[in-house]
Protein backbone atom coordinates (compact mmCIF):
# COMPACT_ATOMS: atom_id res chain seq x y z
CA UNK A 1 0.00 0.00 0.00
CA UNK A 2 2.92 2.30 0.68
CA UNK A 3 5.05 1.71 -2.34
CA UNK A 4 1.48 2.26 -3.94
CA UNK A 5 1.47 5.90 -2.52
CA UNK A 6 4.58 6.50 -3.70
CA UNK A 7 3.59 5.38 -7.30
CA UNK A 8 0.75 7.77 -6.48
CA UNK A 9 2.21 10.76 -5.42
CA UNK A 10 4.30 10.44 -8.52
CA UNK A 11 1.34 10.52 -10.63
CA UNK A 12 -0.55 13.14 -8.59
CA UNK A 13 2.97 14.92 -9.07
CA UNK A 14 2.73 14.86 -13.00
CA UNK A 15 -1.08 15.44 -12.79
CA UNK A 16 0.52 19.40 -12.67
CA UNK A 17 0.84 18.79 -16.19
CA UNK A 18 -2.51 17.46 -16.95
CA UNK A 19 -3.34 17.84 -20.49
CA UNK A 20 -7.01 18.66 -20.15
CA UNK A 21 -9.37 20.49 -22.93
CA UNK A 22 -11.14 23.14 -22.47
CA UNK A 23 -14.02 21.17 -21.60
CA UNK A 24 -12.46 19.16 -19.04
CA UNK A 25 -11.56 16.26 -21.16
CA UNK A 26 -8.14 14.31 -20.88
CA UNK A 27 -6.52 15.33 -24.39
CA UNK A 28 -3.18 13.51 -23.70
CA UNK A 29 -2.80 10.97 -21.46
CA UNK A 30 -0.75 11.46 -18.06
CA UNK A 31 -0.70 7.64 -17.19
CA UNK A 32 2.71 6.03 -16.60
CA UNK A 33 4.30 9.75 -17.56
CA UNK A 34 6.85 9.59 -15.53
CA UNK A 35 7.62 6.26 -17.31
CA UNK A 36 7.29 7.63 -20.44
CA UNK A 37 9.49 10.20 -19.94
CA UNK A 38 12.15 8.33 -18.85
CA UNK A 39 11.66 6.06 -21.98
CA UNK A 40 11.80 9.07 -24.43
CA UNK A 41 15.41 8.68 -26.66
CA UNK A 42 17.47 11.83 -27.99
CA UNK A 43 19.90 10.81 -31.07
CA UNK A 44 21.93 13.42 -32.13
CA UNK A 45 23.14 13.67 -35.95
CA UNK A 46 26.99 13.98 -37.69
CA UNK A 47 27.58 14.19 -41.22
CA UNK A 48 30.75 16.07 -42.76
CA UNK A 49 30.63 18.46 -45.46
CA UNK A 50 33.23 21.49 -46.96
CA UNK A 51 31.16 24.56 -45.91
CA UNK A 52 34.15 27.35 -47.42
CA UNK A 53 36.71 25.18 -47.41
CA UNK A 54 36.15 24.04 -43.72
CA UNK A 55 34.89 20.34 -42.85
CA UNK A 56 31.99 20.74 -40.54
CA UNK A 57 29.19 19.10 -39.35
CA UNK A 58 26.43 19.87 -41.22
CA UNK A 59 23.88 18.48 -38.76
CA UNK A 60 25.17 19.61 -35.99
CA UNK A 61 22.20 21.03 -33.41
CA UNK A 62 19.53 18.37 -35.05
CA UNK A 63 17.92 16.35 -32.31
CA UNK A 64 15.69 13.63 -32.61
CA UNK A 65 13.33 12.73 -29.67
CA UNK A 66 11.22 9.42 -30.22
CA UNK A 67 8.21 8.27 -28.48
CA UNK A 68 7.31 11.45 -27.02
CA UNK A 69 3.37 10.88 -28.54
CA UNK A 70 1.78 7.49 -27.87
CA UNK A 71 -0.26 5.85 -30.07
CA UNK A 72 -3.28 6.74 -28.75
CA UNK A 73 -2.52 10.72 -28.76
CA UNK A 74 -0.87 10.23 -32.37
CA UNK A 75 -4.53 9.25 -33.14
CA UNK A 76 -6.38 11.92 -31.06
CA UNK A 77 -4.39 14.70 -32.98
CA UNK A 78 -4.69 13.34 -36.42
CA UNK A 79 -8.45 13.50 -35.70
CA UNK A 80 -8.08 16.82 -34.51
CA UNK A 81 -6.35 17.72 -37.77
CA UNK A 82 -8.49 16.05 -39.94
CA UNK A 83 -11.21 18.26 -37.26
CA UNK A 84 -9.33 21.23 -38.82
CA UNK A 85 -8.89 20.19 -42.19
CA UNK A 86 -12.84 19.68 -41.65
CA UNK A 87 -13.18 23.16 -41.33
CA UNK A 88 -10.94 24.80 -43.05
CA UNK A 89 -12.91 22.97 -46.82
CA UNK A 90 -15.51 24.34 -45.50
CA UNK A 91 -14.63 28.14 -44.98
CA UNK A 92 -14.75 27.99 -41.26
CA UNK A 93 -11.52 28.69 -40.03
CA UNK A 94 -10.27 32.35 -40.71
CA UNK A 95 -8.81 33.14 -44.00
CA UNK A 96 -5.33 31.74 -44.68
CA UNK A 97 -5.40 29.58 -42.23
CA UNK A 98 -6.12 26.73 -44.40
CA UNK A 99 -4.51 26.95 -47.80
CA UNK A 100 -4.16 24.05 -50.39
CA UNK A 101 -2.06 23.79 -53.41
CA UNK A 102 -4.36 25.58 -56.40
CA UNK A 103 -3.56 22.43 -58.66
CA UNK A 104 -3.19 19.13 -57.60
CA UNK A 105 -0.32 17.46 -59.38
CA UNK A 106 2.81 15.00 -58.09
CA UNK A 107 5.06 17.01 -56.12
CA UNK A 108 3.23 20.27 -56.39
CA UNK A 109 2.69 21.26 -52.33
CA UNK A 110 -0.06 19.75 -49.93
CA UNK A 111 -2.32 21.13 -47.46
CA UNK A 112 -1.69 23.45 -44.31
CA UNK A 113 -3.36 25.21 -41.67
CA UNK A 114 -1.38 27.36 -39.91
CA UNK A 115 -2.13 29.37 -36.39
CA UNK A 116 -0.52 31.66 -34.85
CA UNK A 117 0.97 33.52 -37.94
CA UNK A 118 0.17 34.07 -41.29
CA UNK A 119 3.14 32.62 -43.01
CA UNK A 120 3.92 33.45 -46.35
CA UNK A 121 6.10 30.78 -48.66
CA UNK A 122 6.41 33.00 -51.57
CA UNK A 123 5.54 36.40 -52.64
CA UNK A 124 1.50 36.58 -52.83
CA UNK A 125 -1.13 38.52 -55.02
CA UNK A 126 -0.92 41.82 -52.45
CA UNK A 127 2.90 41.63 -53.20
CA UNK A 128 3.75 40.46 -49.60
CA UNK A 129 7.35 39.08 -49.14
CA UNK A 130 7.65 35.37 -48.47
CA UNK A 131 7.76 36.00 -44.26
CA UNK A 132 4.75 36.41 -41.47
CA UNK A 133 2.62 38.76 -42.57
CA UNK A 134 1.73 41.18 -39.72
CA UNK A 135 -0.91 42.89 -40.81
CA UNK A 136 -2.82 39.10 -41.42
CA UNK A 137 -5.04 37.12 -38.60
CA UNK A 138 -4.95 33.35 -38.71
CA UNK A 139 -6.38 31.02 -35.96
CA UNK A 140 -5.08 31.47 -32.46
CA UNK A 141 -3.01 27.37 -31.55
CA UNK A 142 -5.82 25.11 -30.80
CA UNK A 143 -5.65 23.63 -27.48
CA UNK A 144 -4.43 20.41 -28.42
CA UNK A 145 -1.54 21.67 -30.00
CA UNK A 146 -0.83 23.98 -26.94
CA UNK A 147 -0.79 20.86 -24.79
CA UNK A 148 1.48 19.29 -27.24
CA UNK A 149 3.93 22.51 -26.51
CA UNK A 150 3.75 21.75 -22.76
CA UNK A 151 4.77 18.01 -22.88
CA UNK A 152 7.78 18.86 -25.08
CA UNK A 153 8.82 21.26 -22.68
CA UNK A 154 8.33 19.42 -19.53
CA UNK A 155 9.96 16.49 -21.03
CA UNK A 156 12.68 18.64 -22.35
CA UNK A 157 12.29 18.24 -26.11
CA UNK A 158 11.78 21.83 -26.21
CA UNK A 159 13.66 24.82 -24.13
CA UNK A 160 11.54 26.84 -22.07
CA UNK A 161 13.84 30.24 -23.64
CA UNK A 162 12.34 29.38 -26.94
CA UNK A 163 8.59 28.14 -26.48
CA UNK A 164 7.02 28.51 -30.24
CA UNK A 165 4.00 30.91 -30.23
CA UNK A 166 2.79 29.64 -33.77
CA UNK A 167 2.54 26.47 -35.89
CA UNK A 168 1.98 24.86 -39.22
CA UNK A 169 0.30 21.44 -39.91
CA UNK A 170 1.08 20.04 -43.06
CA UNK A 171 -0.68 17.21 -44.51
CA UNK A 172 1.18 15.21 -47.06
CA UNK A 173 -1.22 13.31 -49.45
CA UNK A 174 0.32 10.36 -51.41
CA UNK A 175 3.17 12.77 -54.53
CA UNK A 176 3.28 15.88 -52.53
CA UNK A 177 6.40 17.19 -50.65
CA UNK A 178 7.52 20.02 -49.33
CA UNK A 179 10.93 21.40 -51.56
CA UNK A 180 14.30 21.78 -50.00
CA UNK A 181 14.66 25.13 -47.89
CA UNK A 182 16.15 26.74 -44.86
CA UNK A 183 13.15 28.33 -42.28
CA UNK A 184 12.57 31.32 -42.76
CA UNK A 185 14.41 34.43 -39.83
CA UNK A 186 10.76 35.46 -39.33
CA UNK A 187 11.31 31.95 -36.95
CA UNK A 188 13.76 32.09 -34.03
CA UNK A 189 16.06 28.86 -33.45
CA UNK A 190 14.95 26.16 -32.25
CA UNK A 191 12.06 24.66 -33.99
CA UNK A 192 10.69 21.28 -34.20
CA UNK A 193 8.70 18.86 -36.52
CA UNK A 194 6.76 16.21 -34.84
CA UNK A 195 5.63 13.07 -37.22
CA UNK A 196 2.30 11.35 -37.82
CA UNK A 197 0.81 8.64 -39.83
CA UNK A 198 3.38 7.09 -41.87
CA UNK A 199 7.26 7.07 -41.56
CA UNK A 200 9.14 9.09 -44.02
CA UNK A 201 12.80 10.47 -44.28
CA UNK A 202 14.02 14.19 -44.21
CA UNK A 203 16.55 14.72 -46.35
CA UNK A 204 19.13 17.03 -45.47
CA UNK A 205 22.40 18.81 -47.17
CA UNK A 206 24.06 22.46 -48.20
CA UNK A 207 23.16 21.37 -51.74
CA UNK A 208 19.93 19.25 -52.32
CA UNK A 209 19.34 18.23 -56.15
CA UNK A 210 16.01 18.47 -57.43
CA UNK A 211 15.76 15.62 -60.06
CA UNK A 212 12.15 15.86 -61.08
CA UNK A 213 8.91 16.79 -59.55
CA UNK A 214 8.81 16.45 -55.87
CA UNK A 215 11.92 14.26 -56.11
CA UNK A 216 15.09 15.71 -54.46
CA UNK A 217 18.38 14.32 -53.18
CA UNK A 218 20.82 14.88 -50.74
CA UNK A 219 23.92 13.97 -48.63
CA UNK A 220 22.13 12.95 -45.34
CA UNK A 221 18.77 11.30 -44.78
CA UNK A 222 17.24 10.89 -41.23
CA UNK A 223 13.88 8.71 -40.77
CA UNK A 224 11.31 10.26 -39.16
CA UNK A 225 9.33 7.57 -36.37
CA UNK A 226 6.05 8.11 -35.73
CA UNK A 227 5.42 10.27 -32.53
CA UNK A 228 9.05 11.69 -32.64
CA UNK A 229 9.90 15.46 -32.41
CA UNK A 230 12.95 16.56 -34.45
CA UNK A 231 14.03 19.78 -33.52
CA UNK A 232 16.34 22.19 -35.75
CA UNK A 233 18.71 24.30 -34.21
CA UNK A 234 22.51 25.56 -35.66
CA UNK A 235 24.10 24.06 -39.04
CA UNK A 236 20.83 21.73 -39.31
CA UNK A 237 18.48 24.40 -39.44
CA UNK A 238 20.68 27.25 -40.84
CA UNK A 239 23.66 25.75 -43.24
CA UNK A 240 21.88 22.85 -44.53
CA UNK A 241 18.44 22.63 -46.32
CA UNK A 242 15.99 20.31 -46.00
CA UNK A 243 12.74 18.61 -47.40
CA UNK A 244 10.54 15.87 -47.68
CA UNK A 245 10.35 14.25 -51.03
CA UNK A 246 7.10 12.95 -52.13
CA UNK A 247 5.41 10.33 -50.06
CA UNK A 248 4.39 7.28 -50.94
CA UNK A 249 1.04 7.10 -48.39
CA UNK A 250 -0.84 10.05 -46.43
CA UNK A 251 1.70 11.63 -43.70
CA UNK A 252 1.01 14.65 -41.69
CA UNK A 253 3.60 16.71 -39.72
CA UNK A 254 3.45 19.53 -36.90
CA UNK A 255 6.19 22.14 -37.50
CA UNK A 256 6.21 24.37 -33.85
CA UNK A 257 8.17 27.94 -33.63
CA UNK A 258 8.66 31.09 -32.13
CA UNK A 259 8.50 34.12 -33.98
CA UNK A 260 10.93 36.86 -33.30
CA UNK A 261 9.75 39.34 -31.43
CA UNK A 262 10.33 41.75 -34.31
CA UNK A 263 7.66 39.95 -36.41
CA UNK A 264 4.93 39.12 -34.22
CA UNK A 265 1.53 40.40 -35.88
CA UNK A 266 0.14 43.29 -34.63
CA UNK A 267 -2.58 42.04 -33.01
CA UNK A 268 -1.23 38.70 -31.92
CA UNK A 269 -2.34 38.38 -28.26
CA UNK A 270 0.28 36.14 -26.66
CA UNK A 271 -1.19 32.91 -24.57
CA UNK A 272 -1.14 32.69 -21.36
CA UNK A 273 -1.40 28.96 -21.09
CA UNK A 274 2.15 29.21 -23.13
CA UNK A 275 3.93 31.62 -20.66
CA UNK A 276 6.13 30.60 -17.77
CA UNK A 277 6.05 26.85 -18.92
CA UNK A 278 8.78 24.52 -16.54
CA UNK A 279 10.33 21.35 -17.61
CA UNK A 280 10.17 18.56 -15.28
CA UNK A 281 12.96 18.54 -12.54
CA UNK A 282 15.92 16.35 -13.35
CA UNK A 283 17.69 17.22 -9.70
CA UNK A 284 17.01 14.29 -7.71
CA UNK A 285 15.61 14.59 -4.38
CA UNK A 286 12.86 17.43 -4.86
CA UNK A 287 10.86 15.33 -7.77
CA UNK A 288 8.53 12.75 -6.90
CA UNK A 289 9.64 10.89 -9.86
CA UNK A 290 13.52 10.68 -9.35
CA UNK A 291 12.76 10.16 -5.41
CA UNK A 292 13.68 6.39 -4.34
CA UNK A 293 10.97 4.85 -2.77
CA UNK A 294 11.33 4.59 1.16
CA UNK A 295 12.71 1.25 2.22
CA UNK A 296 9.80 0.16 4.52
CA UNK A 297 8.18 0.56 0.87
CA UNK A 298 10.72 -1.33 -1.13
CA UNK A 299 10.63 -4.20 1.37
CA UNK A 300 6.66 -4.33 1.27
CA UNK A 301 5.45 -7.51 -0.31
CA UNK A 302 3.39 -6.60 -3.70
CA UNK A 303 -0.04 -6.54 -3.57
CA UNK A 304 -0.58 -7.96 -6.97
CA UNK A 305 1.10 -8.04 -10.39
CA UNK A 306 -0.65 -4.92 -11.56
CA UNK A 307 0.48 -3.38 -8.76
CA UNK A 308 3.89 -4.49 -8.82
CA UNK A 309 4.23 -3.78 -12.03
CA UNK A 310 3.54 -0.10 -11.16
CA UNK A 311 6.52 0.14 -8.52
CA UNK A 312 8.89 -1.68 -11.23
CA UNK A 313 8.01 0.65 -13.91
CA UNK A 314 8.25 3.95 -11.19
CA UNK A 315 11.67 2.52 -9.96
CA UNK A 316 12.88 1.62 -13.59
CA UNK A 317 11.25 5.35 -14.54
CA UNK A 318 13.48 6.59 -11.11
CA UNK A 319 17.02 4.59 -12.17
CA UNK A 320 16.62 6.38 -15.66
CA UNK A 321 15.84 10.04 -14.96
CA UNK A 322 18.77 9.93 -12.29
CA UNK A 323 21.23 8.46 -14.84
CA UNK A 324 19.88 11.64 -16.78
CA UNK A 325 20.72 13.80 -14.06
CA UNK A 326 23.88 13.01 -14.03
CA UNK A 327 24.41 12.73 -17.33
CA UNK A 328 28.05 13.94 -18.38
CA UNK A 329 29.11 15.27 -21.87
CA UNK A 330 29.68 12.38 -24.26
CA UNK A 331 33.18 11.04 -24.40
CA UNK A 332 34.69 11.77 -27.98
CA UNK A 333 34.78 7.68 -30.45
CA UNK A 334 35.55 6.95 -33.12
CA UNK A 335 32.37 7.87 -34.75
CA UNK A 336 33.13 11.71 -34.17
CA UNK A 337 36.14 11.67 -36.46
CA UNK A 338 34.10 9.83 -39.55
CA UNK A 339 35.80 9.26 -43.03
CA UNK A 340 35.96 12.06 -44.83
CA UNK A 341 34.59 10.93 -47.65
CA UNK A 342 31.37 9.31 -45.35
CA UNK A 343 28.31 10.19 -46.77
CA UNK A 344 26.60 8.18 -44.13
CA UNK A 345 24.38 9.64 -41.23
CA UNK A 346 25.81 8.40 -37.86
CA UNK A 347 23.15 8.40 -35.14
CA UNK A 348 24.71 8.82 -31.34
CA UNK A 349 22.42 7.24 -28.57
CA UNK A 350 22.71 9.15 -25.38
CA UNK A 351 21.42 5.83 -23.29
O1 LIG B 1 7.08 17.61 -42.71
C1 LIG B 1 8.18 17.70 -42.17
O2 LIG B 1 8.63 16.83 -41.43
C2 LIG B 1 9.03 18.93 -42.43
C3 LIG B 1 8.22 20.18 -42.38
C4 LIG B 1 9.02 21.41 -42.67
O3 LIG B 1 10.13 21.37 -43.11
C5 LIG B 1 8.40 22.72 -42.42
O4 LIG B 1 7.23 22.79 -41.99
O5 LIG B 1 9.10 23.74 -42.68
Amino acid sequence: MAAGRSVHKISEELKSLTLRGPAGGILLDEDDEAVRFANVRKNDFKHWERVRGRLINILDGLELHTSVFSSAEQRRIVDCVYDFQEKGRKGRLRERTYLKPKKWMRGKGRVTIQFGCCYNNAVDGNENPPGIIRDEEVDPIPPLLKQMIKRMVAWHVLSPFCIPNSCIVNIYDRDDCIPPHIDHHDFVRPFCTVSFLSECNIIFGTELKINGPGDFSGSASIPLPLGSVLVLNGNGADVAKHCVPVVPTRRISITFRKMDDSKIPYDFIPDPELQNLRPLSLRGQNHPNILPLQQDQQDEPPKNAQHSQKVQQAQHAQKVLQSLAQQRPMRLSEDDFPPLSSNTTVQLRRK
